[in-house]
């Protein structure tokens, strides 16, 4: 995976990615156009599922700039199962597409598949979620930086509980992504950092599960959660949708989301602002899923023979209840 240290290294030498970009700059070389040999681009584009507001966001945002950029896109969604998008991939190396991008679902398992698309001398791209594998086997990632997402909630649950006037220990209730997703090892990742750190003392995780990254089943484990440990008091979901899930659960439990149980979500889709912006979440750290056309950019520059950086970050802001209001009309997503 990519983290803050190797993102440095490989910003300075972009060395890994050049064999894949140099087999792109063959194929442009005898047009001097932009395209792919004077036609057009052919994206091959496998999606994680559409478990989330946020996947949504992200399928409309990627078919509406490849439709802008007029590029041919082929677009899969593999409804969360790695092995539907291994074969998505080798669907499209037998295609023969120019370039390949894809949102892994989890982040081992790829490099046979990644090594065929390398013999075959197609480009891969990673969108939004990274891998562990060997990092010659794709050119970027374009995606947010989830430890620090991680942090941002431990540092906006200081805020929170400021807010509220909590006095005494911090309960907390971790609902995870996707088992092995990026998103659900990093955003716990972080958040653990700062806990460990800074409140030792008076924080304790003291039930986490993976809910998938969807409502059900962020509602289903926080049920599961308030059985086992009544005395819960925060809740950190790893994304607004798990975190509106658990929201039914806990009213259903007679509790009052926002009030009795502080809760802390990634994401900031609509529905989570919207939820906000009645109470029931107390913070968001977003997490941008329009990156459509940062992800067209990169892929006309690999087809151009350009460098591009080893990791294009998104940029992202964290949003406490009382901006909730004021900042949902202008949501985009
Ligand atoms: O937070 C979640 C989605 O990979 C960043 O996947 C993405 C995550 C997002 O299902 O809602």
């Amino acid at each position: 995976m990519l983290n803050r240290r190797n993102f440095l290294t490989a910003a300075v030498g972009v060395v890994a990615a050049s064999g894949l970009a140099a087999c792109a700059k063959e194929d442009d070389s005898s047009t001097g156009t932009s395209t792919s040999g004077g036609k057009k681009i052919t994206l091959g584009f496998s999606q994680v599922g559409s478990e989330s507001g946020w996947r949504s966001a992200n399928t409309d945002s990627v078919k509406a700039a490849a439709k802008e950029a007029g590029y041919t896109l082929k677009f899969s969604d593999a409804q969360q199962k790695q092995e539907n998008q291994i074969s998505a991939l080798r669907s499209y190396i037998a295609q023969k597409v120019d370039v390949i991008a894809f949102s892994p679902v989890v982040v081992t398992g790829w490099d046979a598949i990644l090594k065929e698309a390398k013999a075959a001398k197609i480009p891969v791209v990673l969108t939004d979620r990274s891998v562990e594998s060997d990092e010659s086997l794709f050119v970027t990632l374009v995606g947010s930086d989830f430890t620090d997402e991680g942090r941002r909630a431990a540092k906006i649950l200081e805020k929170v509980l400021e807010t509220a006037g909590h006095k005494g220990k911090v309960k907390i209730a971790q609902l995870e992504g996707t088992t092995g997703a990026a998103p659900a090892i990093e955003r716990a990742k972080g958040f653990k950092e700062i806990m460990d750190a800074e409140h030792k003392d008076d924080w304790e995780i003291v039930v986490t599960q993976t809910g998938d990254f969807t409502r059900a089943g962020g509602k289903q484990v926080m049920a599961a959660f308030l059985q086992s440990d009544p005395d819960i008091n925060v809740l950190y979901a790893h994304n607004d949708d798990m975190g509106l899930g658990a929201i039914q659960a806990i009213e259903a439990a007679g509790k009052k989301p926002g009030k009795d149980i502080l809760i802390v979500t990634v994401d900031g889709v609509k529905d989570g602002f919207i939820a906000m912006s009645e109470g029931k979440i107390n913070a968001i750290v977003e997490c941008n899923p329009l990156l459509g056309p940062q992800l067209m950019e990169v892929v006309q520059k690999v087809k151009d023979g350009e460098t591009v950086e080893r990791w294009i970050k998104t940029e992202e802001s964290d949003f406490m209840q009382d901006q909730a209001k004021d900042a949902l009309p202008t949501r985009k997503y």
